[in-house]
């Protein structure tokens, strides 16, 4: 009995040995590399003339890197929220820095996408930042416990983390002084360490780890590692060898058009009424628009030097031709244009993001110009992986466009700050719409930079109203404990609230 027992175990252990590595044969591995508040200043996405990011470069050459992408929401959680769990934050109504979607009875049992891997056989593993924490005004802390924070207690969104990431290495006090609206510690930027030593930062730590997680993975079972940067956020702090690859002069600058905002409506202002990122006005009073810009570029091109160490890693590992990688930003960054620094915009300064897939099923060298939203992101990664279709996911899989970039997609990118405040880019097109029935309209293609708005006319009639049909049909009010950048508007008193306080049509624009 006994030794009949044991031959079973022992014939058990070797079909499951057997099916793990038939599994492990037909199902690629996914690296999925995340960058906090990244723009479009990446090299090929030609967003900034001077940036350097070689190995983005050289990845979106070995697959195809989407264009005009962009994110479901401006700011950290509800893009992240959304890209995780398949929802648009109209969907969801987080919309806010909190509430985290596993502190929402609903949300609690979702699958996300790394659990969805995990539930599929692979192997998750994750360090820096993923998800967001959801309590913290963007990232202070480092990414420490965040991608177990994000859920509630009890509920793991990746089956083994490390607590790795964000800033590393501060200052004992702030290198730019004292900034507007409350001194914020995180609106700082500058060389730091001054010894050249980059091992100290977060991200630095972030990629070693996750070389060694792509080194030490078990090669009879597929896996999802993820890797969260947390620079160009804020604070902007590199070691002065990034800095040295750009000029310390005003070629530097993005191109702003003076007065820009003279043709944009009123509540463009509300969504990002009172921040703590400076405007325009005081970055160029206080000399700190080419030292920010000069920064922000140079944690680029740091953060583009780690990516180039996971990608060395996974060739080295012989891995690289049966691995899915995809990188993305969670959302844009102002760096002057429309007079502002930050988020929290519906412009493509504040929603277009790198998007960028390589590895099988992805064809080489391909630029789309396709709209292309984060939301697509879980779908596709499925598709790829040859996963049975879930009908519960609001985006649309990008795989026939990694085949030919040419195919069309019908549905423009869509991006929401708030209830009833919304960006709809298609291909040649940006139309706005806020609350209050307020828009703006941009031909992109005669006007990248969005410095004509072109709403009232009246030979754009048909125009809007072609991308008036893709507003949200689902746009839920505020989820129950949303905070941080939250702005409420009631249609019927006229009456705008942001972050709990009421904003006035005669209140004057804070600066
Ligand atoms: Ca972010
Ligand atoms: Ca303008």
């Amino acid at each position: 009995m006994k030794l009949s027992l044991t031959l079973f175990h022992t014939l058990v252990a070797f079909a499951w040995l057997l099916s793990g590595s038939v599994f492990a044969a037909d199902k690629p591995n996914i690296l999925f590399i995340a960058i906090d508040d990244q723009n479009d200043w990446i090299g090929h996405m030609g967003g900034h003339p001077l940036a350097k990011t070689p190995h983005l470069d050289k990845l979106a050459q070995r697959g195809t890197t989407f264009l005009n992408a962009h994110c479901q929401a401006p700011l950290c959680n509800p893009s992240r929220t959304s890209l995780l769990f398949g929802l648009r934050p109209t969907t969801t109504g987080v919309y806010g820095l909190a509430p985290a979607p596993r502190a929402l009875s609903e949300f609690r049992d979702r699958v996300s996408l790394p659990q969805h891997f995990a539930a599929h056989g692979y192997r998750t593993a994750a360090t820096g930042k993923i998800f967001h924490g959801g309590t913290s005004a963007g990232g202070a802390g480092a990414g420490r416990a965040r991608n177990r924070a994000a859920a509630s207690p009890g509920v793991a969104e990746f089956q083994l983390t490390a607590p790795f990431g964000g800033v590393g290495s501060r200052p004992p006090q702030k290198l730019i002084g004292p900034t507007p609206m409350g001194n914020n510690p995180l609106m700082d930027w500058g060389v730091w360490p001054p010894d050249n030593d980059d091992t100290v930062k977060g991200d630095y730590q972030v990629a070693t780890w996750t070389v060694d997680q792509i080194k030490a993975a078990p090669k009879d079972q597929p896996f999802f590692i993820a890797a969260g940067f947390f620079l160009p956020h804020v604070p902007c702090y590199a070691t002065q060898k990034w800095f040295d690859l750009y000029p310390d002069d005003d070629s530097v600058l993005p191109k702003i058009l003076e007065n820009d905002r003279d043709d944009t409506p009123r509540f463009s202002w509300y969504i990002h009424w009172s921040l703590p990122e400076p405007r325009l006005k005081w970055a160029r009073e206080n000399n700190q628009w080419r030292n920010l810009v000069r920064s922000y570029l140079a944690s680029t091109s740091f953060v583009d030097a780690q990516i180039g160490r996971l990608l060395a890693a996974l060739e080295e590992s012989g891995q690289a031709d049966n691995t899915i990688v995809v990188v993305w930003g969670d959302h844009g960054w102002h760096l002057g244009e429309k007079a502002i620094t930050g988020k929290n915009t519906l412009w493509d300064a504040g929603t277009r993001v790198p998007l960028i897939f390589a590895g099988p099923g992805v064809k080489s060298g391909q630029r789309c110009s396709q709209p292309a939203e984060l939301l697509d992101i879980y779908p596709t990664l499925i598709e790829l992986t040859a996963g049975a279709k879930r009908d519960d996911l609001e985006g649309l899989s990008l795989a026939p466009q990694l085949k030919d970039s040419s195919i069309k997609r019908e549905r423009p990118a869509i991006t929401s700050h708030n209830q009833g405040n919304h960006g709809i880019r298609s291909e040649n097109w940006r139309y706005i719409r806020y609350a209050d029935g307020s828009e703006e309209l941009y031909d992109m293609q005669a006007d990248p930079n969005e410095w004509h708005n072109l709403a009232a006319l009246p030979e754009r009639a048909a125009i809007i109203a072609e991308h008036k049909k893709w507003l949200p049909k689902i746009d839920l009010p505020p989820a129950p404990g949303s905070a941080s950048r939250v702005l409420t508007y009631d249609k019927a008193t006229d009456e705008a609230v942001w972050e709990g306080q009421t904003v006035k049509r005669t209140d004057p624009i804070p600066e």
